[in-house]
């Protein structure tokens, strides 16, 4: 075999090496289709009391998924909050990380885990609907379409 076919021969398999490596910096099960958000809803609340919202998380993956926030253009700032009861006294905890194990499902849901939506940057009215893009640790983010709920209906 001549040098330059060989030296050709060797240039192309380290590029394959390269590139193999870089496919490995890539977070496994990055893919969305193992993510589902259903039932989102947000509560809205009179006055300056923030609205709640709620929804449903399916992990359907083989990975474990770590809510670590939330963001929307509707609101200026978003937090996850669980509300507990301590001695009869209702009152709530913000949360800085949820995990959800493979085949597992997490629920926000009223009297426990709620991502409060605070500082809109409109008025919200019932039926309306508000993308809100759910953030995690090592994978890509998951954008929900939450629709506006009276406050009695849940
Ligand atoms: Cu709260």
């Amino acid at each position: 075999m001549d040098v330059k076919r060989e030296l050709k021969r060797r240039i192309s398999a380290a590029s394959l090496g390269s590139l193999a490596a870089c496919l490995l910096m890539v977070p496994l099960g990055a893919s969305a289709e193992e993510l589902d958000a259903m039932e989102a809803r947000m509560r809205l609340l009179p006055g300056n009391t923030p609205a709640a919202g709620y929804f449903r998380l399916d992990n359907t993956g083989d990975e474990t998924v770590v809510l670590v926030g939330a963001q929307s253009e509707a609101f200026g700032s978003i937090e996850l909050h669980r509300s507990m009861s301590q001695d009869g006294m209702a009152s709530m905890e913000p949360v800085s990380r949820l995990e959800v194990a493979p085949g597992e499902e997490l629920t926000f849901a009223p009297q426990g885990y709620h991502l409060m939506l605070m500082a809109p940057s409109g008025t919200l009215s019932v039926g309306d609907e508000v993308e809100i893009t759910l953030e995690f640790e090592q994978r890509e983010s998951l954008t929900v379409d939450f629709e506006a709920v009276s406050p009695t209906s849940m």
